[in-house]
């Protein structure tokens, strides 16, 4: 009998290590409409983009790499660079009241402006994302300074969000045109993991009642992106979720979007919540991936994160235990966590969710580790919910 490995089964940090923990499978991206490498950064709009770099440096162990502010000559801004494996988050604070970010800060709180996208052709992505109806927010431009050239565009999406569109394979600075290298904010906790997370395996958009299908068809129309099997249809929906969701991904599925809109029910729905606080569509949660996410969680909690919790029900449920099988540690280790499990035809994954990481009860991220599953955890959806209803329940929104 062969023993279930205790250990994270991946512990380098190659190319294909991190394809493999997002769940990337092989595919050429030349015979795409619209060709994608990866998800280039994250941009947030925070209040306080200072202490942010350090929640995020602390808390979510990311490591400072980057900064541009009035220093550099920016006038509106300060941003700090972020970093985790390939995972890559800017914070951006407005300077003054004036400032994109801080308008951005009173509409929204700390959310979610930007998913750029990497992609080797800027001019042929833009051109062909214009061509089938995307609104342009910036037509492709170089952007230079000592360390090389950046083309980038933007297109937009749901809400106040944009997709920027980069071509960094021109420039070897520490992030853009007019960052300058910063050293990282605090020193890792000795003894703990190098890091909580590896990469983004993706990004859920909230939109509108009704208004799902069309971005899925934007997704679709625009970037080439193909439906995953994925997805919480009617019957779910009116059972007990109060949400309809489906997945959108990249050839290479490195980029996954699901996108969620609320259900009619009974309750307001957490999609409803969210679209209430944050003031219309937006990101809704980020989900990055850890090789190690029993580590990750003790690491996280410890320094203060909070996650959802799962009732000991679901871990002494027998149906759940006959389904999951064998896993990589005793269900014990993932109980004394409330990190939840599911399994598929393809593998199992694990994964835990935080409450939300700001006053507004609107972004979260998720920890995901894979083993060849290529879902969601559509298994868990019945606990997941359940959980995020009792916080709203807690916060007078339900
Ligand atoms: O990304 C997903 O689909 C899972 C499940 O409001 C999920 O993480 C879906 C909707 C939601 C929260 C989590
Ligand atoms: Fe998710």
């Amino acid at each position: 009998m062969t023993q279930a490995p205790t250990r994270p089964v991946i512990t380098e940090d190659t190319a294909e290590d991190v394809d493999r923990l997002i769940g990337a499978v092989a595919h050429d991206i030349a015979e795409d409409p619209f060709p994608v490498k990866g998800l280039d950064h994250i941009r947030f709009y925070v209040g306080n983009a200072k202490q942010s770099a350090h929640y995020y440096s602390t808390a979510f162990g990311m490591t400072c790499v980057a900064y541009r502010g009035p220093e550099q000559g920016y006038r509106d801004h300060a941003e700090y660079v972020l970093i985790s494996g390939s995972a890559r988050f800017v914070f951006v604070g407005g300077v003054h009241g004036n400032a994109e970010a801080t308008q951005h800060y009173a509409r929204h709180g700390d959310g979610i402006a930007d998913i750029a996208l990497e992609v080797p052709d800027v001019d042929k992505a833009y051109q062909h994302a214009i061509d089938q109806g995307a609104t342009g927010l910036g037509e492709p431009h170089d952007v230079t300074d000592d360390n090389g050239t950046v083309r980038v565009a933007a297109i937009a999406t749901y809400g106040e969000t944009r997709h920027t569109l980069i071509d960094r394979s021109r420039y070897s600075g520490p992030f853009l045109p007019g960052f300058v290298t910063r050293a990282p904010i605090v020193e890792r906790p000795a003894g703990g993991p190098k890091r909580y997370f590896q990469a983004v395996d993706h990004v859920v958009g909230n939109v509108e009642l009704g208004r799902m299908d069309e971005w899925v068809e934007f997704y679709k129309r625009v970037m080439g992106f193909t439906n995953m099997a994925e997805f919480v249809g009617d019957d779910i929906a009116t059972d007990y979720s109060a949400l309809m969701s489906k997945v959108v991904a990249s050839g290479t599925r490195k980029v996954k979007f699901p996108l969620n809109e609320p259900a009619v029910s009974k309750r307001k729905s957490q999609i409803d919540e969210y679209l209430e606080f944050y003031g219309g569509s937006g990101a809704q949660h980020i989900a990055v991936a850890t090789n190690d996410i029993i580590a990750s969680v003790d690491a996280m909690r410890a320094a203060g994160v909070e996650f959802l919790d799962t009732p000991d029900s679901y871990y002494d449920d027998q149906e759940l235990r006959a389904r999951i099988g064998q896993v990589r540690v005793p269900i014990e280790e993932l109980k004394a966590r409330k990190i939840l499990v599911d399994r598929d035809e393809d593998g199992y994954l694990l994964q835990i969710f935080t409450k939300p990481v700001q006053d507004r009860p609107t972004v979260f991220f998720e920890l995901i580790e894979r083993h060849g599953s290529l879902g969601f955890g559509k298994g868990n959806f019945k606990a997941l919910f359940e959980a995020i209803e009792r916080e709203q329940e807690r916060r007078g929104n339900l």
